[in-house]
């Protein structure tokens, strides 16, 4: 695949999730420095890449990787190595975080989760693998549905597996006697803030409302270093026609939403167990190599 057609998947999401895309995004490069393009090329090949989706951060921190290993290196051969070691350390961490995260399930437990991160799903693999009894309740997540992915891949562990209406959380949080909430990011900002899949920061005031664990499963690549410098992230609007259209009505249909630190009870990554005061450090220690940018 070219780097046109990798942006063009992870656009209209047929590549999603937001540590595939980055890895989507560092194979498409990995592919042109192999094929020995200049640093230029590359970096041009980035501008796209990045441009693909706004929000998540593992894709831009992905690129910037790919690029400094070029720029570091000023060798092709020894960059693609670096390039291949940095996508199976990605690859590694779910599976570190899945056995950290699995640590916190208890039997018994009921567990709410919303979209579809593979790294949650990892976590429940891995749970359900040390033989763990528990159960998951998946939120639809409208307008996309991808809550309809994660309970096809938790009913294929063989969990049991419910899913409910996105407008159900606080009923079903009291009723169902939820004991914790797993959700994945798509960034992580130094203060501790967590963005991910619209309606997130809804189902975190509920967990919190109701005292109940809002844990978040996630690998460092998706902690933003921009925001060490007071750079957010922009929040993606879609395509309005996702949701529905009805003449005469506007529809807004923004992707993401910004679940406060206050209401983030635990992050779990591949570093360990962290609260999300501590995604500071997390960003100290890994980013280093795009320090001051
Ligand atoms: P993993 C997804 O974004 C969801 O918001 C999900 O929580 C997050 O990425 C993390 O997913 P989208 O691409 O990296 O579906 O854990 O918009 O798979």
């Amino acid at each position: 695949m070219t780097v046109k057609d990798v942006a063009e998947k992870i656009t209209s999401m047929e590549i999603r999730g937001a540590l595939d895309i980055g890895l989507a995004a560092a194979s498409a490069l990995l592919e042109e420095v192999e094929a020995g393009k200049s640093f230029r090329e590359v970096e041009a090949s980035g501008e796209i890449l990045k441009n693909a989706r706004p929000t998540a951060v593992s894709l831009p921190n992905a690129v910037e990787y790919c690029l400094f290993a070029l720029n570091q290196s000023k060798d092709n051969s020894i960059a693609a190595k670096t390039i291949q070691d940095f996508i199976k350390l990605q690859e590694d961490s779910v599976e570190k975080i899945g056995r950290y995260g699995s640590r916190l399930i208890k039997n018994g437990d009921i567990i709410l989760t919303h979209c579809n991160s593979d790294t949650v799903v990892k976590v429940f693999e891995y749970a359900k693998n040390a033989g763990k009894k528990f159960e998951v309740y998946a939120t639809e997540t409208r307008p996309r549905n991808q809550g309809y992915l994660t309970a096809k891949a938790v009913r294929n562990l063989g969990i049991p597996v419910t899913l409910i209406p996105d407008s159900a959380v606080n009923y079903c949080m009291k009723e169902k006697n939820v004991d914790m909430v797993m959700v994945g990011a798509d960034t992580v900002y130094t203060n501790g803030d967590v963005v991910n899949k619209i309606g997130t920061s809804q189902v975190a005031l509920i967990a919190n409302a109701e005292e109940v664990d809002f844990n978040v499963a996630t690998g460092t690549i998706k902690f933003s270093p921009q925001s060490l410098y007071g750079v957010g992230v922009e929040i993606e609007e879609r395509d309005p026609k996702e949701l529905v259209e009805i003449e005469g009505v506007n529809v807004f249909n923004p992707a993401f939403d910004v679940v406060p630190k206050e209401h983030v009870t635990r992050i779990i990554t591949e570093d360990g167990v962290i609260p999300p005061e501590a995604a500071y450090n997390i960003v100290k220690e890994k980013f280093g190599w795009r320090a001051g940018k």
